[in-house]
């Protein structure tokens, strides 16, 4: 009995201290490849064991501001693990479970070290930033359950013993954000300041007005947001599609800012170490401020608010009457009460002044002033508004185009057309923001046309942006010197709801963010690739609607008319991606085929691909169809040729399966422009047919419609042509851009030539020309 009690004191014993073990810290072993920081610290030096966060620990602070610095912090265990940690002063701090804020004034301005042990996390800084990115980081380290807005059971909140070294390569790490295109509200801004400093970016540039609507508050012109911020809806037709205002109908669609929302908006950028800086476009890009004010214009017209694109831009400031500068200079008061930034970005983009030309007080202002054309004149508009700036303790930045009769003294460049204006500016001894269309252009597609919502065009996908550097090679130091950084432009022509916005935004700026941030030698695609995956992870729980185009395959085919044999080669932007495939319709499961090489194909086939991570799907899937008909490869004779700017893959490019995207660059499209197609496929021998379907496309936009009728024909000798059917449809708006496939059937026929008219629109609504776009005859 004795005994017996002994044991089982014993077990009881152990047990107590095996749950007692396992209940105090769970120690990880943390490999390099766990750190998933973006972007990318300057440097990383892991070492043995890791801190755990419980409910006790504390966070301390020895300064006020370091309060705000470590708010997001706080909140997130909030919402992730529901506990409220403490954050006590400097002089109540325990030694151990603590993550302390301490001054260090040897490091620079948004530097940081983070170092981190079994019973401490030690953040330095000199100054707010630099705490806030620390803290960035340290979040980061945590699994990404802590991004979590609801409580997440059974997490170990672990991060590893690190010593990072962080600081920002340039100052100038932005976000530009178009108000006036689509209108979007406090509260999304705020989310998007939230994702900025997530990204450790820390601008963010507010376009505040342009043609389509004012979007800030100005109490001496209370009409520039009573008239200027709202239009006509046109939202169900294309940007480029809608007709102007002219009827005096109400502007029902809009909105604005008001001074108080803005400095709201102004206060939370500061807390998240973000300069708001406002862009006051001049003297173009203003038909809003004209529709409110006519005589801020040349000849005074009334015009509209417009509710979609305008070009060229003509409606303009006068440049002669003086009380066009009064009008100027009393808005930028305001505005700069409202931001306490260094910078005010007066625009200066893309003014065509044929209006000018013929404006008295213009020419009298060029005449008085010696200027000897309208170039000089802008030049003259810019560099009064630079006295005015400056006067106000602040700096003009301007686009590119500023440089254009001659630079403003102090004016700082966007180049925005490249990088050819920042390269100029710099080396007129200019300072410098990079912003070239290339690479820095959120508005701009990112996958394949056929898988994304409706963009301005253009190709940015995550690699490219990833590619992006603010210093031109060809710069010398001191030109480098000048460049201040790098930004990502949202323009929303296409974009009108917060979803796209994020969309759009995530996860380039991600990428952006690396290359403002971290070190040019750290650059390194293939890490960024695994690292951006737990980027992902974190937004999926933060609930950001990031786009996932970088998991999508994209094929490039090729045929051989030799053989009649198509080549489809799978690729996916990632490296070393794991495609996986299926060509028969089979389900897509992890046992499908791993693609290695191009797939060859002699019939019809629907591949199905997917990459793979992990043993698991990602993405969307891709699916083809490629359609081997009876037409495949004859020959094709034309009635009239196609445009010259699209022409296909030639002379079999109608009949060799390969399709049109919605990118109608794509090379796969024959057009006509105001003209009708007709051609005829001689198919050699004579066939039995019961189809034909034509695929074409429509873009509005771009002056691109379906045909407006079909017509089918068949002959034995190619002489004398039965028809057998036909389609006719109607013109409707559409705000799309789309990919149909008219099909046309028939009683069965025996053939040898097949023709095919199809109709442009003859009489386009707005005015302008109609193009007909072909991709490929079907024949069945
Ligand atoms: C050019 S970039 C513009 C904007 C458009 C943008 C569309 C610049 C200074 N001007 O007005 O929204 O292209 O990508």
């Amino acid at each position: 009995m004795k005994h017996f009690i002994s044991i089982q004191f014993i077990l009881v014993l152990l047990s107590i201290i095996m749950l007692a073990s396992c209940s105090s810290q769970v120690k990880k072993t943390f490999i390099v490849e766990d750190i998933n920081i973006i972007p990318k610290p300057v440097s990383i030096k892991l070492s043995d064991g890791s801190f755990e966060f419980n409910k006790k620990t504390k966070i301390i602070v020895s300064q006020d501001s370091q309060n705000k610095a470590v708010a997001s912090l706080v909140q997130k265990f909030n919402s992730a693990a529901a506990w409220q940690l403490e954050v006590i002063n400097v002089s109540d701090s325990p030694e151990s479970n603590i993550v302390e804020l301490a001054v260090n004034d040897s490091l620079d301005r948004d530097a940081y070290r983070l170092v981190i042990t079994d019973d401490k996390i030690k953040i330095s800084a000199s100054e707010f930033g630099g705490f806030l990115y620390g803290v960035q980081s340290l979040i980061q380290l945590l699994p990404v359950k802590i991004e979590s807005k609801t409580l997440q059971n059974n997490v170990d909140w672990i991060v590893p013993n690190v010593e990072i070294q962080d600081q920002p390569r340039f100052q100038w790490r932005g976000l530009m954000l178009d108000l006036s295109r689509h209108f979007f509200d406090k509260e999304y801004i705020k989310e998007v300041i939230d994702g900025l400093a997530m990204h450790k970016m820390n601008v963010l540039h507010l376009h505040l007005l342009d043609d389509q609507g004012w979007r800030i508050e100005i109490k001496k012109y209370p009409k520039l947001t009573e008239v200027g911020a709202w239009r006509v809806d046109q939202e169900d037709a294309h940007w480029n599609n809608r007709k102007l205002n002219t009827d005096g109908e109400k502007g029902t669609y809009g909105g604005f800012l008001s001074q108080d929302d803005l400095k709201e908006i102004v206060a939370y950028a500061k807390d998240n170490n973000i300069e708001v800086v406002p862009e006051i476009e001049m003297p173009a890009h203003v038909s809003c401020a004209i529709a409110s004010y006519p005589y801020l214009s040349c000849n005074e017209k009334h015009i509209e608010v417009p509710s979609g694109g305008v070009w060229p831009i003509t409606d303009i400031y006068c440049a002669g009457k003086e009380t066009t500068f009064e009008f100027l200079e009393n808005v930028l008061f305001e505005v700069m009460e409202i931001f306490p930034s260094k910078y005010i970005h007066i625009g200066g983009d893309e003014a065509t002044k044929t209006n000018w030309k013929t404006c008295t007080h213009c020419q009298a202002r060029m005449k008085k002033e010696g200027l000897h054309d309208e170039e000089e004149l802008q030049s003259y508009f810019v560099k009064r508004m630079e006295k005015f700036i400056n006067a106000h303790g602040k700096k003009l930045i301007g686009w590119d185009e500023i440089l254009e009769g001659g630079l403003a003294p102090e004016a700082t460049v966007m180049s925005w057309r490249g990088v050819k204006g920042g390269l100029e500016a710099a080396a007129q001894g200019h300072d410098v923001i990079m912003t070239p269309g290339t690479h820095c252009y959120f508005d701009h597609y990112q996958g394949p046309q056929n898988e994304e919502p409706l963009a301005i065009g253009g190709y940015l996908p995550l690699s490219k942006v990833y590619k992006f550097d603010p210093i031109v090679e060809s710069m010398t130091e001191e030109e480098a010197n000048h460049v201040l950084g790098g930004q990502a432009n949202l323009w929303t022509e296409y974009i009108s709801t917060n979803s796209h916005s994020d969309y759009m935004i995530y996860p380039r700026l991600a990428a952006l963010s690396e290359t403002v941030w971290s070190t040019k030698e750290s650059r390194d695609w293939d890490n960024f690739s695994n690292r951006i995956m737990f980027m992902f992870k974190r937004y999926d729980y933060q609930e950001i609607n990031y786009a996932k185009s970088a998991y999508l395959i994209t094929a490039n085919t090729k045929m051989n008319m030799e053989n009649k044999s198509v080549e489809i080669l799978l690729q996916n932007e990632f490296p070393e991606s794991d495609i996986r495939y299926t060509l028969n319709g089979d389900k897509l499961t992890e046992a499908a085929e791993k693609y290695l090489a191009p797939i060859q194909l002699t019939e019809t086939t629907t591949i199905k691909a997917s990459l793979f991570k992990n043993n698991q799907a990602i993405g969307k899937e891709f699916n083809k169809t490629i359609k081997f008909h009876k037409g495949v490869g004859k020959q094709v004779s034309y009635k009239e040729i196609y445009n010259d700017r699209y022409q296909g893959a030639g002379e079999f490019g109608m009949v060799n399966t390969l399709r049109g995207t919605k990118n109608f660059h794509d090379g796969q499209w024959q057009a006509w422009l105001d003209k009708d197609m007709e051609v005829t496929i001689a198919l050699e021998n004579e066939t039995k047919i019961n189809s034909v379907t034509v695929g074409s496309m429509e873009n509005q936009g771009s002056g691109i419609y379906y045909p407006t009728a079909i017509e089918i024909f068949v002959s034995i000798d190619g002489k004398t042509f039965e028809k057998v059917g036909e389609i006719k449809r109607t013109y409707a708006k559409n705000g799309n851009s789309e990919l149909k496939d008219f099909q046309i059937n028939f009683e069965e026929k025996l053939t040898r030539y097949v023709k095919v008219k199809a109709f442009h629109l003859n009489k386009v609504p707005n005015g302008g020309s109609a193009w007909l776009f072909v991709d490929e005859i079907l024949i069945d």
